[in-house]
């Protein structure tokens, strides 16, 4: 399907839509066309609310994050396999994350 979701992120996304979540403190890995971030929450309850929104939109999305939770924190990586590296699906779930922090905190 031709449409943001299912291509690589092009030059000009990564500038404009992209640079947006890097001032939300995301980063792009060195080896790795991947977005990383870490979240810190009061504790685990919090850590675990916040993924389990986010894991009923992934589902929804059919795009899944890469994530590692250890009582408040929670580690998040996001990629598309299908395009080997960001979509339009890694910064529309960024940036649904960034909502749900906010509705949290
Ligand atoms: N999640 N991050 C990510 N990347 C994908 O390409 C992806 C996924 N979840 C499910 C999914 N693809 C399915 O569409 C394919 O595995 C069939």
């Amino acid at each position: 399907i031709k449409g943001k979701m299912h291509t690589k992120l092009t030059t000009e996304e990564r500038g404009t839509v992209l640079a947006a979540l890097l001032n939300e403190g995301w980063k792009v890995l060195e080896n790795r066309d991947a977005i990383y971030k870490e979240f810190l929450f009061k504790d685990f309850n919090q850590a675990f609310g916040f993924m389990s929104r986010v894991a009923l939109l992934s589902e929804k999305m059919d795009h899944h994050p890469e994530w590692f939770n250890v009582y408040n924190k929670v580690q998040i990586t996001l990629s598309s396999h299908d395009v080997s590296g960001l979509s339009g699906r890694d910064v529309k779930l960024a940036n649904f994350m960034e909502e749900v922090v906010k509705s949290i905190k």
